[in-house]
């Protein structure tokens, strides 16, 4: 239980009585209220199984209003709240630790409207990144976002986490890319900033709140994405490189040659891709090499994009910063690609336990960290290794130990957190801070701008009951 193995103690929050129960179930249909614990359990537990809460509720509405309705009443009632979406989070924010009720968003998955001239998207929270993305693509459309977790990961989750993933570096964040939000705050008011306008510079810009603030000052109901036009040539390449150095020089290199049409930028160790492939016997479609490196192209003109990525590849293959590889247009020869990189986050799982580490680190020492504890956890560790975003200057660092101790957790952390903030990094890219980091905090953030965090939280929340254990620590 998250409780004992990260020693925390239980908030002073009321607890479901049947009373409770049965108000839920006037509100709302017998489907949306989960009591039965067999029903409840897998949403205590997180996707890494790292973190398991006490919830002994599940409540699944299908609206705004059923969602303000119980958020008024939990809120009368000091009943604690963990809105869930996907559950593919990976910071212990998406689970209870105690007996907060979990509040799943799952049936708000209606998609209200898509306007194919300005490519603005409204739909519930609940709905799926790949629905989406198949939706969207039928009016030549794309999400402005793509990850791994594709396949179970909410819209809603995505705002709340302020998801990164394998397409930011060509299409930005979410900060940029959503246009509008509705939310449900602690004490049930609707804040309806659902707007489709690109532009609209009317007071604060209050949905800013909302993104990356992981359930913790309101519940999102609704969002507006800008949804970027599909391209009409893409292509990937997946290359075999010699050693960190050469990624960083064939990354600049990318940028420069490819300019506008460079969509994504991807490395992965040797470890990475080789433990892949052993634990989930995955198909590697180059040979072994130290460095991996994945570029892909969005364009709008096959020849145009053709031509710009046979020069770049004959002069870094003669540069020898491309050892070897392989270039592709072929949707399934792609996808086989982008599976091998995306499963990396699930490969790990195989060896035991993983300690996940998601990091922002400035360019030049982006992979100084893996070999630092490579050496520190020599005879502890499975495997460590690292991989991501280089483009985000975010790095993912795995440690994968046979099993879970507090011997490993302890020789791990603050060590990293130390490490990343002596270079200047964030201990959070993009998963953000959860129930696993709100003591790391610090490492990124000043005094101030926690203490103003606070004042936010107390103003948006008083009772504290959204998401607690999670994000901001214990004054
Ligand atoms: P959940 O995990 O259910 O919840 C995440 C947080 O948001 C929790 O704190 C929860 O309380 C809160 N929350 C969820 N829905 C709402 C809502 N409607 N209103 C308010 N709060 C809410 N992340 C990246 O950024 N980039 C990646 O490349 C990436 N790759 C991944 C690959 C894999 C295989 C996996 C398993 C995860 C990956 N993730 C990545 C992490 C995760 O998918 C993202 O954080 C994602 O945005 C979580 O969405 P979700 O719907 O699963 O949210
Ligand atoms: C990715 C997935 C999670 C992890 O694959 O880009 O965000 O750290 C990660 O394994
Ligand atoms: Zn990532």
């Amino acid at each position: 239980l998250s409780a004992t193995k990260y020693n925390v103690k239980r908030k002073e929050f009321g607890s479901v009585q049947a009373d409770d129960v049965n108000f839920f179930k006037s509100v709302l249909s017998e489907e949306q209220v989960l009591t039965e614990e067999s029903d409840v359990l897998p949403f205590n537990i997180d996707w890494i199984k790292n973190c398991r809460g006490q919830s002994k509720v599940v409540l699944k509405p299908k609206s705004t209003k059923q969602v303000s309705e119980i958020l008024a009443y939990c809120n009368k009632r000091q009943l604690a709240v963990c809105p869930q979406g996907g559950n593919t989070g990976l910071v212990g924010g998406s689970v209870p630790v105690f007996d907060e009720i979990v509040l799943s968003l799952s049936l708000m998955n209606k998609i209200i409207s898509l306007d194919e001239i300005s490519g603005a998207l409204v739909c519930e929270a609940g709905c799926i990144l790949e629905t989406l993305d198949n939706y969207v693509k039928e009016q030549n459309l794309i999400m402005p976002l793509d990850l791994g977790a594709k396949g179970s990961c909410h819209i809603g989750g995505n705002v709340s986490t302020n998801a990164g993933g394998l397409r930011l570096l060509r299409y930005g964040n979410l900060h940029g890319s959503l246009m509008g939000v509705e939310a449900v705050k602690a004490d049930g008011t609707v804040v309806d900033c659902i707007r489709t306008l690109k532009k609209d510079n009317t007071g604060y810009h209050l949905k800013h709140l909302f993104i990356g603030s992981e359930g913790t000052l309101g519940i999102v109901t609704k969002v507006a994405v800008h949804c970027p036009v599909l391209p009409k040539a893409v292509t990937l390449g997946f290359f075999g490189v010699k050693d960190f150095d050469s990624v960083l020089k064939l990354y600049k290199s990318a940028k420069a040659s490819l300019g506008e049409i460079l969509s994504a930028f991807e490395m992965a160790d040797n470890d990475s891709i080789s433990s892949t492939v052993q634990n989930l016997k995955l198909p590697n479609p180059i040979a072994d090499f130290p460095f991996y490196v994945l570029v892909e192209t969005h364009g709008s003109d096959e020849t145009h994009d053709a031509e710009k990525l046979s020069r770049f590849l004959e002069r870094e293959m003669s540069s020898g910063l491309i050892i070897d590889g392989t270039v592709t247009s072929e949707p399934a020869k792609m996808q086989t690609i982008w599976n091998l990189r995306e499963s990396i986050a699930g490969a790990g799982l195989l060896d035991g336990y993983v300690y996940k580490y998601d990091v922002s680190i400035p360019a030049a020492r982006y992979y100084d960290l893996v070999p630092v504890l490579r050496q520190r956890m020599a005879g502890k560790a499975v495997k460590v290794y690292g991989y991501g975003h280089v483009g985000d200057g975010n790095i993912h660092i795995n440690v994968t130990v046979p099993e879970y101790s507090k011997e490993a957790t302890d020789m791990l952390e603050p060590f990293i957190f130390e490490e990343v903030s002596k270079l200047k990094g964030s201990i959070s890219a993009e998963h953000g801070v959860g129930f696993r980091k709100p003591h790391f905090i610090h490492y990124s953030k000043d005094e101030g701008a926690i203490s103003l965090m606070r004042e936010l939280k107390q103003l948006m929340d008083p009772n504290g009951i959204l998401n607690p254990y999670k994000v901001l620590p214990d004054p």
